[in-house]
């Protein structure tokens, strides 16, 4: 990278007043090294940093910019409804066409309420299920993250995870009690956390394939495995499709496996890169929500109108233009790169990668769990992470993250972000 003069100022000045000098613990580069850039500005599947540095992104914004930074129709949309305001603390015409398109794209949601962040998503769903099944206890796998939800920061994934506190402070111990962890493609473990508990279990949440603690695929019959158990003993099975969810399919990993969750937690694409998220499901639970029903969730801004466009637009290129087929050839292009230059090193590598989505695990073995995920060998991945950036490549800041590709990858882009790549593995 060129100079990082203004990016070491800002995060000097921002170090003093925001605590590690980020919004997000994630992009603060803790465990790849070195200090996070500013971004300037950020085009189609480029950041421009604070320094002017060019940097092709496989972040992002973490799933949100699927059609590629700043893209023209979802600005438009924007830009015609800020014309209108900007909240309004009443319900608007957006909010319908959103829900309308989402239960459309989701087959599994017939009604839907919006909120602010996936976070937020996943926090209310846990509720709603607690309040319609009268049960205290959920299951949560190892490595899967949520969102800061004080009940699922119990051995959690992404930035809880990368910084070395999968179960973080703060948390009542009677809290984290009611939370049952384990280990995903674990079929015997699941099995006994339900006997164990009967007729306590009030959610089982998953992130269908975890995306992170890299992305984890699931061993063939899991998730079938996860349907029938909570079919079996009435316990809600929620989909935590929060950064899957329009990214491998318009109907997320629940189209591609055909299995019905109760509730689905959405968010990231559905704002078009402005604050959002969702959760939807069976309207026989759905309506145990306030006003309707016993269950209270609520949101200033939930529903905001710039939020419902952006997202309406992302969502509907994403149906005119069906860009799956591309993102198969876009991801197996890099996996393959890295894959070879990882033979032709000698390195053991792992690329899991379905769709726009692809990790990347130093292993001997295929990464099925979190254990296997921490037994990955993450200074080869900080030494690519480091090179990648060097040479104008941003991966995400963490070996337990996933990548994420865009339709704006297409052509030279992908091409060489491949080369890169490779030649980052042969440096290591
Ligand atoms: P937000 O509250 O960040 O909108 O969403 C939380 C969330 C829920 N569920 C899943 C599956 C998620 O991946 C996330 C958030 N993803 C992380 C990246 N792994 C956001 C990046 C960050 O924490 O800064």
């Amino acid at each position: 990278m060129d100079s990082q003069q203004i990016s070491t100022d800002l995060f000097a000045r921002a170090q003093q007043l925001i605590p590690g000098g980020v919004n997000s613990p994630v992009r603060a580069f803790r465990s790849v090294g070195g200090a996070p850039f500013f971004t300037q500005s950020a085009n189609g599947a480029h950041l421009t940093t604070a320094d002017g540095t060019d940097l092709i992104d496989f972040v992002c914004t973490w799933g949100p910019a699927i059609h590629g930074h700043n893209d023209p129709d979802v600005r438009a949309a924007i830009a015609k409804a800020l014309e209108n305001g900007t909240s309004f603390g009443t319900p608007n015409p957006y909010e319908v066409e959103m829900a309308e398109l989402i239960v459309e794209m989701v087959p599994s949601v017939e009604k839907v309420r919006m909120c602010n962040s996936g976070t937020e998503a996943t926090m209310s769903s846990i509720r709603l299920a607690r309040g319609y099944t009268g049960r205290d206890k959920i299951i949560k796998f190892a490595g899967c993250f949520h969102g800061h939800v004080d009940s699922l920061l119990v051995k959690a994934g992404s930035g809880a995870l990368t910084l070395g506190n999968p179960d973080s402070a703060g948390i009542p111990a009677s809290f984290a009690a009611e939370t049952i962890v384990v280990d995903y493609n674990d079929p015997e473990g699941v099995r006994a956390a339900f006997e164990q508990h009967p007729e306590q279990i009030a959610a089982l949440i998953v992130e269908p394939y975890p995306a992170n603690c890299g992305l984890i695929l699931p061993d063939k019959g899991f998730l079938e495995l996860l349907r029938s158990l909570c079919t079996e003993h009435g316990t809600v099975l929620i989909f935590d499709e929060v950064m899957t969810g329009f990214r491998l399919a318009k109907g997320g990993v629940q189209e591609l496996v055909d299995i019905t969750p109760d509730i689905t937690a959405l968010g990231k694409i559905i704002g078009g890169g402005l604050p959002v998220g969702a959760f939807g499901g069976k309207a026989e639970i759905m309506d145990y929500l306030a006003p309707l029903g016993p269950v209270y969730q609520a949101g200033t801004l939930s529903g905001n109108p710039l939020a419902m466009a952006a997202g309406i637009a992302a969502l509907t290129k994403l149906k005119t233009d069906n860009p799956y087929p591309l993102f198969d050839t876009l991801g197996s292009t890099i996996r393959t790169a890295l894959l070879d230059a990882a033979q032709t090193k000698g390195l053991p590598l792992q690329v899991p990668q379905v769709g726009s989505m692809f990790a990347v695990f130093f292993s001997e073995e295929p990464v099925r769990n979190y254990d296997d995920a921490i037994a990955s060998t993450t200074s080869h991945f900080n030494k690519l992470f480091n090179y990648a950036l060097e040479h104008g490549v941003y991966l995400p800041p963490s070996a337990y993250e996933t990548c994420f590709i865009c339709t704006a990858h297409n052509g030279a882009d992908i091409e060489r972000a491949a080369e890169i790549l490779a030649a980052g593995i042969a440096s290591i």
